[in-house]
């Protein structure tokens, strides 16, 4: 988006961050470039946001604070990074945009926001619940994320929803963990039934007031639209449903967000980080028309 190259925090609104770090996944990795490529996709966007009647050069004073430093292939140690690097962007109030990177990110972007914040309320687009307990044997991975989080206290789990969840599974158990640990689940097939009004009251319902975490992961849409991705799972949203069904999610009090696992290798085209870097646009302008009195 052309954004300011500065580490200034005061009289800053939101900080695009980049995470590149892909050692936490299962299958194919390679979103350690995200960042890169969403950045060169928003090259094309424009200030104002005709469907959301937000001008971000008027409404909002937005910095790219650059990446987040990493250590690559020491995964845990990646974590407490980043989690240090986001510290004083909470400190300053500014609100940080992950552009990721793994979806593992997470547990670092929920401890740097929980220590200011306290527990936050998840609001989760993703074709998976990240809810499993361990994977090879080993507790922190891209899929455990958010059971990690339960375990840390970072997430208010009765304010928490996820949606978009489809795709095969293990075994039946996996389908009932997100909602034993207390998290409310909208899966594809019954989101796909909604207009996004609808889904805007249920998360409006489940969320009440206060600070929400806002987690994007690209593989939410079919890998049609986004393909340049770890963990494809086809038969999901368009990517023009994506955005009505994130335009519709006005007035959340969005302390921390990100869009996660753009891999840029395996796009075609360059047809997938048009969607991360649109749907961060949406999200900045949300974060604009939250504070409208
Ligand atoms: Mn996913």
């Amino acid at each position: 988006m052309r954004l300011p190259h500065v580490r200034e925090t005061s009289g800053v609104d939101a900080a695009i961050v980049g995470v590149p770090t892909d050692d936490a996944v299962s299958f194919r990795s390679g979103a350690r470039f995200g960042p890169e490529a969403v950045r060169s996709a928003s090259v094309l966007l424009r200030a104002y946001d005709p469907e959301l009647g937000v001008d971000l050069s008027q409404a909002l004073s937005i910095v790219d604070y650059g990446d987040s430093p990493t250590v690559p292939g020491y995964h845990e140690l990646t974590l407490a990074r980043i989690e240090e690097f986001l510290a004083p962007v909470h400190a300053a109030g500014v609100v940080p945009i992950c552009i990721g990177g793994d979806h593992s990110i997470a547990l670092a972007e929920l401890r740097a926001a929980a220590a200011i914040h306290g527990a936050l309320a998840l609001v989760h687009f993703d074709a998976h619940s990240d809810t499993w307990d361990s994977y090879f044997g080993v507790r922190y991975f891209h899929g455990t994320v958010f059971r990690r989080a339960v375990d840390e206290g970072l997430l208010d789990v009765a304010r928490s929803i996820q949606i978009g969840m489809r795709g095969t599974l293990y075994g039946p158990l996996d389908q009932e963990a997100p909602r034993e640990l207390g998290f409310e689940v909208v899966p594809w097939r019954e989101l796909r039934t909604l207009a996004p009004a609808e889904l805007a009251r249920r998360v409006h319902d489940r969320i009440g007031s206060g600070p929400v975490f806002l987690s994007f992961d690209v593989d939410f849409v079919d890998p049609a639209f986004a393909p340049g991705t770890g963990t494809p799972e086809i038969g999901g949203p368009s990517s023009s449903d994506a955005l009505e069904l994130l335009r519709a999610l006005d007035r959340l009090d969005v302390v921390a967000a990100d869009c996660v696992g753009v891999a840029p290798a395996y796009d075609h085209g360059a047809i997938t980080a048009p969607l991360p870097a649109g749907v961060c646009h949406t999200i900045l302008c949300l974060l604009a028309r939250a504070r409208k009195p």
